[in-house]
């Protein structure tokens, strides 16, 4: 297959409710966004990826999508979004929608009329189920705690919702329904959008048998992810999907896939399988160590260097020549990066997040960057329950503290600060005037306390910023074909500070060199020939084989 347009192409996150606010509502908006996009192109991003921006009474944050033809009144008007889409494209810049297909909210028209009844054209838009001896039908539980199943005493049956009980599964058996999907998505295409980011799309084929799980010790419910993810016709309702809306069109697009293996990501992802371009794998973002996995997510703990290594390089050689990766670090479900796998103390923060870019960066994929990164922001640091608007964090707050009396509230806390959602969400840093430029309302989300000295237009004005070299990251993958093509190789997989691999075509070699402690150490490289040029690095000079601390360096032959 020759290189694909998205092959050699940058991403750029956009979490529009935290972006830019327009008219000081405190909530950033779509012409925020718009007002904003010189800003990414300077950055040199090819794609902007836009978080759902639908009609949805945001039980989820627009993860609830009650009319998927219209958008949220709190981010605009559809001219505000036409105004967006044009002036994307006026520069150059593509734009990605965020596609919610699993589950839509139960204020959506569909589930208002597939609840009122078992015989109306949208009865079968749902998961239904009687009660099984005046009980839900079975012992699944959700995404975001308690059993998956609602009673709703109009049609005397049980709904599935995998997130929350505002958040209906669609029922994807369903033909007429894939049909409504579909059309929905063309809406989009017509529109001129340039792809998909969809949502827990391997979630959408249910297993054949609804029979109980086995739960956590110490739970009531089996947790839902591992029962539905990758089911039995998955390919099948993606290969259908492909047929009647992508196939044509030369669109981006990237399956969100929790509990994805190699395998799945092969179909799914495949080269010539005729499904989606990528997907987002989980692997490397449950590394952290835990101690107490019947907690599942929660814990405060770092990861370990060698588990990351060898979860990248499986996803690196496992996919390499067969299917497409995707790259991230963070996004809108996940902590920052710098404060999770660098070091965000303000000696070592600006390099720790380079470093970390490095690594990623001159990976086989897509590389995504989630707005902020590139000015290495940091998590919230939030210290009470009262901070946290995440619907996740706040209901496993409740479950493990107040009801269950499993964690203590400190420790719960800590746990919050270290992996809770809402730790990327707070407000974009743009500079250090109120509410760091970001809105002049009371923002949604407090801003993080930091932004007086992290912030855009502090970061543009100094010469080695975090922001100039994830510039120079971008240009790199544009111009070098070894990033896109070549194959990965991991040096010293058992080194537990520092991460280097090597990537190579027939033309070139780079040896990529990556220091994760804030220690030096001292590591010699025999594949490396004397005359190699350094193709960059994040600090000013060469001191050969030390390393200093968090020290990343790029060497070409
Ligand atoms: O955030 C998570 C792990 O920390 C997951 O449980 C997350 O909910 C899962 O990855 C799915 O995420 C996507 O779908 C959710 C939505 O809340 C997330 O924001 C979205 O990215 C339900 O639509
Ligand atoms: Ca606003």
């Amino acid at each position: 297959m020759t290189t694909q347009w998205w092959q050699k192409a940058v991403v750029y996150q956009v979490y529009p409710r935290s972006f830019q606010d327009s008219n000081g509502d405190g909530i950033g908006d779509l012409p925020g966004v718009t007002s904003r996009l010189d800003y990414i192109k300077k950055l040199g991003a090819d794609v902007i990826w836009l978080n759902p921006i639908y009609r949805s009474p945001g039980v989820d944050n627009g993860y609830d999508i009650s009319d998927y033809y219209d958008i949220n009144p709190e981010f605009g008007t559809m001219a505000d979004f036409d105004k967006l889409l044009a002036g994307a494209h006026k520069r150059g810049l593509k734009i990605m929608m965020d596609i919610v297909v699993n589950h839509s909210s139960i204020e959506n028209k569909w589930f208002k009329e597939s609840a009122k009844s078992k015989d109306n054209p949208y009865s079968d838009y749902y998961i239904w189920r009687d009660p099984v001896d005046g009980h839900a039908p079975n012992n699944w539980g959700g995404f975001f705690g308690g059993s998956v199943w609602e009673y709703v005493e109009s049609r005397q049956q049980y709904y599935l919702h995998s997130f929350a009980v505002e958040q209906a599964d669609l029922n994807w058996e369903n033909p007429k329904l894939r049909q409504a999907v579909y059309d929905m998505m063309n809406f989009w295409v017509e529109k001129g959008v340039d792809g998909f980011r969809l949502d827990v799309i391997n979630l959408i084929s249910k297993p054949a048998s609804f029979a109980d799980g086995q739960p956590n010790p110490g739970e009531p419910y089996a947790d839902i992810g591992p029962i539905i993810a990758n089911g039995p016709r998955l390919s099948e309702f993606l290969q259908e999907m492909h047929a009647k809306v992508l196939a044509g069109h030369d669109l981006i697009t990237v399956g969100e896939s929790p509990a994805a293996t190699v395998a799945d990501a092969q179909q799914s992802a495949g080269l010539k399988t005729n499904e989606l371009n990528m997907v987002f794998e989980f692997e490397h973002m449950g590394l952290d160590g835990n101690p107490a996995p019947e907690l599942g997510k929660w814990n405060d703990q770092p990861v370990k260097l060698v588990d990351l290594k060898q979860s990248l390089t499986k996803w690196q050689t496992g996919l390499h020549g067969t299917a497409w990766n995707s790259l991230y670090w963070d996004n809108h479900d996940q902590p920052r990066i710098v404060s999770r796998f660098g070091n965000d103390h303000p000696a070592y923060r600006e390099r720790s997040a380079k470093m970390l870019a490095t690594l990623l960066h001159f990976l086989q994929g897509t590389p995504y960057i989630y707005e902020g990164e590139e000015l290495a922001m940091t998590s919230a640091h939030f210290t009470k329950l009262s901070d946290y608007q995440d619907l996740e964090s706040l209901n496993a707050y409740h479950h493990f503290v107040d009801e269950e009396q499993r964690v203590p509230a400190a420790t719960m806390l800590a746990y919050l600060a270290h992996i809770s959602r809402d730790n990327a969400r707070t407000p974009m840093q743009w500079d250090a005037s109120l509410n760091a430029g970001f809105s002049t309302g009371t923002p949604w989300l407090a801003v993080n306390k930091n932004y007086p000295e992290i912030n855009a237009k502090q970061t543009l004005a100094q010469s080695d910023s975090v922001f100039n070299y994830y510039q120079r990251l971008i240009e790199l993958r544009h111009t070098l074909p070894v990033i896109t093509d070549g194959d990965y190789q991991l040096l010293a997989a058992d080194d537990a500070e520092v991460y280097a691999y090597l990537r190579q075509d027939k033309a070139e070699t780079l040896l990529v060199i990556c220091n994760f402690t804030e220690k030096s150490q001292t590591r010699h490289f025999d594949q490396l020939p004397t005359d190699a040029k350094l193709l960059i690095s994040n600090y000013a000079d060469d001191a050969g084989d030390e390393l200093r601390p968090y020290e990343a360096k790029v060497y070409q032959f």
